[in-house]
């Protein structure tokens, strides 16, 4: 079995590293607080028996050789985070997959099929508004011109990766092919698994984000000057556009829509709002669902636009399909939740996760972990150490189905 006063201890410790003042987490990729947290990162997959490396975008791998040679299984999250994040959110994945690394040596066992452990660059896309760079990066679907993407200080990915220190390589070197299998542990982040009463779940699907950018123009004229009837107001076109949208998401049960980000020009009290920009994620299970719900948004803001004349661009951030997970791995992950004697409980996941990089590539299967009231994206975030241990536990005995051992 694993050992958790080991992972636990790993976990408490990679999470003062980007902790604000308030406990939330800021740690953005190839930032400072990145590489100190890879640094430990890194001391742990050597503990692990792994023999570690960078690719050409940055994903942090360590590696372990089969006894036979064939196709490799990728274990993997990230440890990069949403700004004021959580501590279990990405890490976990990460840290208890090396844990089990660490345990199979431990117990000196060879696996048939090499695994390599990634610590995938930069999923939340929250400084660069593109997520995924590191798992799109493995799967060969990364283009050059997606390195051209911009932070809010205007520093391109590129530019990021030159300041990090990365060695330039051509992304394809850090292409993986042959690849035998996926397996995710993560934190659930809703309360599916709270409400039936158990600590760990086996995953079905992904849900697919769909990110968008509204940008609204108006004309900026003066608060006290201008009739209510001669305004080109950006802001309260956007506010109908927004409460719109959630009208519209409200009918699509279990898809949703959320308005995260928000910037308003010149941002003066006394001012008529000139321009607004903000984002949309729209996320189904279903896909023509959630390209239903993108048109309808769509075309009730071009209403609006038109009727108070005012100017609507709209630009896809990123569109990602959802993704089912592999039967056979699927069923490996239930009998390994039986074998720790737990129920077995099934569900799709509303967040989104690497593994839907390698849709039709390779196999993907993920492990839920339960979350306290179903709290993430947020320094509340709260997973037991009993339910942990139970899905590491559950991530050990699904990789020995999966390698056959
Ligand atoms: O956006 C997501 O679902 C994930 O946290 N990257
Ligand atoms: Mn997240
Ligand atoms: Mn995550
Ligand atoms: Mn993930």
């Amino acid at each position: 079995m694993i050992n958790m006063k080991r992972l636990s201890s790993n976990l408490e410790d990679l999470s003062k590293i980007g902790r604000n003042p308030n406990g939330g987490m800021n740690r953005f990729s190839f930032t400072d607080e990145e590489k100190e947290a890879n640094k430990l990162v890194e001391q742990y997959m050597e503990e692990a028996g792994l023999s570690v490396y960078y690719d050409a975008v940055g994903n942090l791998i360590g590696s372990m050789d089969g006894a036979e040679n064939l196709p490799v299984i990728l274990l993997g999250s990230h440890i990069d985070t949403v700004p004021d994040g959580g501590k279990y959110d990405g890490a976990l994945g990460v840290l208890s997959a090396i844990e089990v690394m660490h345990t199979i040596k431990e117990n000196g066992i060879q696996l048939k099929h090499p695994v390599r452990v990634i610590s995938f660059k930069d999923e939340e896309g929250s400084r660069f508004g593109y997520g995924m760079i590191g798992s799109r990066t493995v799967a060969g679907t990364l283009k050059a011109e997606d390195l051209l993407r911009e932070d809010d200080s205007g520093i391109s990915i590129q530019q990021a990766m030159k300041n990090f220190g990365l060695k330039e390589r051509p992304l394809e070197s850090a292409k993986l092919v042959n690849v035998k299998a996926y397996l995710e542990i993560h934190i659930e982040q809703g309360k599916v698994l709270e409400s039936n009463h158990v600590g760990v779940g086996n995953v079905t699907g992904i849900a697919g984000p769909l990110w968008l950018k509204f940008h609204l123009k108006g004309l900026a004229e003066h608060a006290g000057a201008t009739p209510m009837n001669q305004r080109h107001d950006a802001l309260t076109a956007a506010s109908l556009i927004i409460a719109e949208t959630e009208k519209i998401a409200k009918q699509f049960p279990p898809a949703v829509a959320t308005v995260g980000k928000m910037t308003i020009k010149p941002n003066g009290v006394n001012v008529i709002p000139g321009e607004v920009e903000w984002t949309i994620d729209i996320r189904s299970i279903d896909e023509s669902q959630r390209n239903n719900i993108e048109q309808m948004i769509k075309q009730f803001a071009g209403k609006i636009t038109t009727k108070r004349e005012l100017e609507l661009q709209v630009s896809e951030l990123q569109r990602i399909a959802p993704v089912q997970c592999d039967e056979d791995i699927q069923t490996a992950i239930q009998e390994s939740i039986r074998e720790i004697g737990e129920e077995v409980v099934s569900l799709p996941s509303g967040a989104g996760h690497d593994g839907m990089q390698f849709k039709d590539r390779f196999p993907v299967g993920m492990i839920f972990v339960k979350s306290v009231d179903g709290i993430s994206h947020n320094p509340k975030e709260l997973s037991l150490e009993k339910d942990i241990e139970k899905g590491s536990n559950v991530l050990y005995h699904t990789l020995l189905r999966v390698d056959g051992t």
